[in-house]
């Protein structure tokens, strides 16, 4: 594995140095804005520094470049985290530049963290010693000496275990390191296999679609999910940054005629943003309200939560998804509370994948620092996460989902 650093006044430009020099297979890693050597930093010109990794095989050859494919798409997925939401809505911020830290401060801690591990193992084992040296030594007569396991399969370990403390299925956090086993030699050295593992889990997380602007017509986007989990927040945070950062034409429709409080809560936002709003009773009622909005960007509808379990509210939300298709080029959100039983969570990402096709917003990250579930459930559906919202500010506290950050977290230690 090679890594190395590149930098250019974009992103693209920092990319293609890379590219040119090194072959099209290269991974991103991480993407920041450094302020320029010399001179120039003086007066704050700042550069983009893309950091790149290029797997290699033994012969020295280029193996990421025979699965270019693959890695562009981690390219990708890296250039969409940089990006702003489709429609390029910039209101979202860079978050790629939040990735200060970098993955040599990760290994860093990884490396302390497996040191502490040693130590106290080592204690232990001194201890049980002094205190049952017979039995020790009885021990150590029966069993042959087994080979003291290398550093490397201490280290994979780590990481294993960090991943399930972050609550990472273990069948994933299995395949996770499986897949990197295969691929590594005893003798690597340790911040290749970080870095693989690093890399692997990023590719994990697929690019997702976004927000798009429709070819035709404005853009419908439904939002559906349990009660409470931030639906309509993150619709008031994403209209507001549609609207005033992006000097969109938003217009907001509620379905959610259960309770009169929710309607008035869009409602509110609504008149904040100064955008139209209107309550939908019914499926027809939504589509002639499309057709009022026909010259609009984008049309936001809320919906009621409900409990997966509900199959009558199930199939009131397919009805209104069929009106809606036949009005306007549509997508349609699912909300999850990051902070929701891993269990429950893949019951309601299958229930609500039965009537619709969608990308995964994921609310409340502040509300836990386990981030597993976004990656077992990103496994489990086979779809996309699109954003993460992180607190009750409308807008702020929301922004495109950034797999190199949850990645670092899920391989973060919370000590
Ligand atoms: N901590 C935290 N709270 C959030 C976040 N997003 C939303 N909330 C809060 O969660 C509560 C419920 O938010 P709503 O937007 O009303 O949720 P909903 O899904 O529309 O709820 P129903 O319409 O009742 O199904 C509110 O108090 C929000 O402020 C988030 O990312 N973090
Ligand atoms: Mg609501």
């Amino acid at each position: 594995m090679i890594i190395k650093k590149f930098t250019g006044k974009t992103e693209e430009e920092a990319l293609a140095a890379a590219k040119k020099e090194l072959g099209n297979g290269v991974v991103v890693m991480n993407v920041r804005t450094v302020k320029k050597k010399g001179l120039a930093g003086l007066f704050g010109a700042k550069q983009t520094e893309v950091t790149v990794a290029l797997e290699e095989d033994r012969e020295g050859l280029n193996v990421a470049r025979r699965e270019a494919p693959r890695a562009e798409s981690a390219a990708n997925v890296q250039r969409s985290a940089s990006e702003r939401p489709q429609a390029n809505g910039s209101f979202l911020g860079d978050s790629s530049q939040n990735i200060e830290k970098k993955l040599d401060s990760l290994q860093n801690l990884l490396v302390s963290r497996l040191k502490q591990e040693e130590d106290a193992r080592g204690e232990q084992s001194e201890k049980r010693d002094e205190e049952e040296p017979a039995a020790a030594s009885a021990e150590a007569a029966k069993e042959p000496e087994k080979p003291e396991n290398t550093e490397q399969e201490k280290f994979m370990r780590l990481l294993y275990n960090t991943m399930l403390e972050n609550e990472v299925d273990e069948k994933y956090a299995n395949q996770i390191i499986n897949d990197l086993d295969k691929g590594s030699k005893a003798d690597v050295p340790i911040d290749y296999i970080l870095a693989n593992i690093y890399q692997k889990m990023i590719l994990k997380f697929n690019k997702a679609p976004g927000i798009a602007p429709a070819e035709k017509g404005p853009r419908v986007v439904l939002f559906m999910g349990p009660t409470g989990v931030g639906k309509t927040t993150t619709i008031a945070k994403i209209a507001g940054g549609f609207t005033v950062d992006e000097k969109k034409k938003v217009a907001l429709l509620t379905a959610d005629t259960y309770r009169i409080a929710a309607a008035e809560q869009l409602r509110t936002y609504a008149n904040i943003l100064e955008v139209p709003f209107r309550v939908v009773y019914t499926p027809e009622e939504a589509e002639s309200a499309i057709a009022d909005f026909s010259d609009f960007d984008f049309i936001f509808v809320d919906t009621a939560g409900h409990s997966h379990q509900n199959e009558e509210q199930l199939d009131q939300m397919k009805a209104l998804l069929e009106s809606v298709a036949k009005a306007a080029e549509y997508q349609t959100f699912l909300v999850l509370s990051a902070a929701t039983k891993y269990k429950d969570l893949l019951k309601i990402a299958e229930s609500y994948r039965k009537i619709a096709d969608y990308q995964l917003i994921f609310t409340k990250l502040d509300e836990t620092d386990a981030l597993g579930n976004l990656l077992n459930v990103k496994l489990y559906t086979d779809t996309s996460i699109a954003f993460v919202t992180y607190g009750q500010n409308v807008p702020d506290d929301i922004e495109p989902f950034n797999p190199q950050k949850t990645v670092k977290q899920l391989l973060s230690t919370k000590h």
